[in-house]
């Protein structure tokens, strides 16, 4: 999400107060993973399950079973403390309603578009659907809130899960009730590369999966990056983003606890603030220094802040929404007396939180409904986050009458005979022929 100093060159007047030491995160596609992955697909998909199988033992230290069981998803509530277990049931039924109001938002349609000619469009959802739950360095629980449950509510007929196996249970017990809210098929102790090779070449006992979706570490991107095209997927996810735009108005404490607040997910993870108020800027700085130091994951936010940390001091409002658009960040706060001027102004972003009251962390954790898989290094440019709509296919159709031919036919003849494609245009001929043909062309 960094300003690289070729962009700095383009956008308005700007005074950095503090300038992020590189351009951007480290590329991607470390030609190491990119070779394993592609080495561990390839054996995935000649050996099978044997492959799978030893893939778990090998990395995950896992020989057990790989299913786990309708009884085991049933109780794994059962393990939680019940306020946790309250707070994600809370969580899987907002983002639930939300998903349920977007699908309800997007409508079928038939239109006449001349006299006898009809074209429409359905809304079909993909028949099979592969989550990815990761459970590394912190579990997020809220992960099939985002994906299983909105491919189901979306009205995927199959949607399997699979996660990293850990501990007795198979897997983490958040993670698989979360699932279990969720409505998962099937839920799958296996990780990683093997996960998503074992689902999209239908290993587990289930028909190959169309599409794959949910995060991971940079080895599950990978392996969806090679697999894309072959299935479908959501998107590519590179390190958590936060953006806040602040001015004068905004509380400098909370702004730097909301950078923060996604800087901890790694020391690549970038925090941007821009501010049209060098004093706020100075202000969340040190607000930010002094939070470091009490929070418990500083050796991650710290270097996170170090290196991929930036404050933008802008002239006005016009060239704040400049500069978050070209950042396209993921998260984006608006912390100012003009929150809804941003609203209709700003064009890139993952997902947008208007005012002081709003916060990242409340989506993230599933609780204020919005989706957390969002588009990252700028890709909100061109993306947006996962939603029902990416588990439907808009489906077009023609409905042409007898009447229809008029208004069809004689255009396609025309058009067919100049391109020189013979048999296009005789599937015009033979119905102007059976209707006989008018004297007027179109
Ligand atoms: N910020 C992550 C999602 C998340 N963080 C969940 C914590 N829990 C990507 O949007
Ligand atoms: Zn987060």
């Amino acid at each position: 999400m960094q300003i690289t100093h070729e962009e700095a060159q383009v956008l308005p007047p700007l005074q950095w107060l503090k300038k992020p030491a590189v351009d951007g995160p480290p590329a991607q596609r470390d030609p190491k993973v990119v070779e394993r992955v592609s080495q561990m697909l390839r054996e995935i998909e000649r050996k099978g399950m044997d492959a799978v199988r030893a893939y778990a033992e090998e990395l995950d230290g896992w020989s057990g079973d790989l299913e786990i069981g309708e009884a085991e998803l049933k109780k794994s509530g059962d393990a939680l403390p019940p306020d946790v277990r309250t707070a994600l049931e809370m969580g899987y039924e907002r983002t639930h309603r939300f998903a349920a109001a977007q699908r309800e938002h997007l409508t079928d349609f038939e239109i006449e578009l001349a006299p006898g000619v009809n074209c429409g469009q359905r809304y079909v959802p993909v028949s099979r659907v592969g989550a990815y739950l990761p459970a590394g360095r912190f579990p997020l629980l809220a992960s099939a809130f985002m994906t299983v449950n909105v491919a189901k509510t979306a009205g995927v007929p199959t949607v399997v899960a699979c996660t990293p196996p850990s501990g007795e249970h198979g897997a983490h017990p958040a993670v698989l009730y979360g699932a279990h809210l969720s409505r998962a098929d099937r839920v799958f102790a296996v990780g990683g590369v093997q996960a998503l090779g074992a689902m999209a070449f239908g290993l587990l006992g289930e028909a190959p999966v169309d599409m794959l979706v949910g995060a991971g570490n940079a080895f599950v991107t990978e392996a969806k990056r090679q697999l894309f095209g072959r299935v479908g997927i959501d998107l590519l996810a590179g390190p958590s983003e936060v953006a806040v735009i602040a001015d004068d108005s905004a509380d400098p404490a909370w702004v730097a606890a909301d950078l923060l607040g996604q800087a901890e997910h790694g020391p690549n993870s970038p925090a941007a603030l821009i501010t049209t108020s060098e004093a706020m800027g100075r202000a969340v700085a040190a607000e930010v220094e002094s939070q470091l130091e009490r929070l418990t994951t500083r050796d991650i936010a710290g270097p996170a802040w170090r290196d991929f940390g930036s404050v933008i001091v802008v002239r006005d409002r016009d060239d704040a929404v400049a500069v978050a658009d070209v950042l396209g960040p993921e998260h984006l706060e608006v912390h100012t007396e003009d929150d809804d001027f941003y609203l209709r102004n700003l064009t890139n972003y993952g997902s947008l939180f208007i005012g002081p009251w709003s916060t990242v962390a409340y989506s993230d954790k599933g609780i204020a409904g919005t989706n957390h898989v969002l588009p990252t290094g700028k890709t909100a440019r061109y993306n947006a986050g996962l939603s029902v709509s990416r588990f439907l296919k808009p489906l077009t159709y023609q409905r042409a009458t007898e009447e229809g031919t008029a208004a069809l036919a004689p255009a396609v003849e025309r058009i067919s005979a100049f391109e020189g494609l013979a048999a296009h245009g005789a599937t015009a001929t033979v119905r102007i022929d059976r209707v006989g043909r008018t004297s007027s062309a179109f």
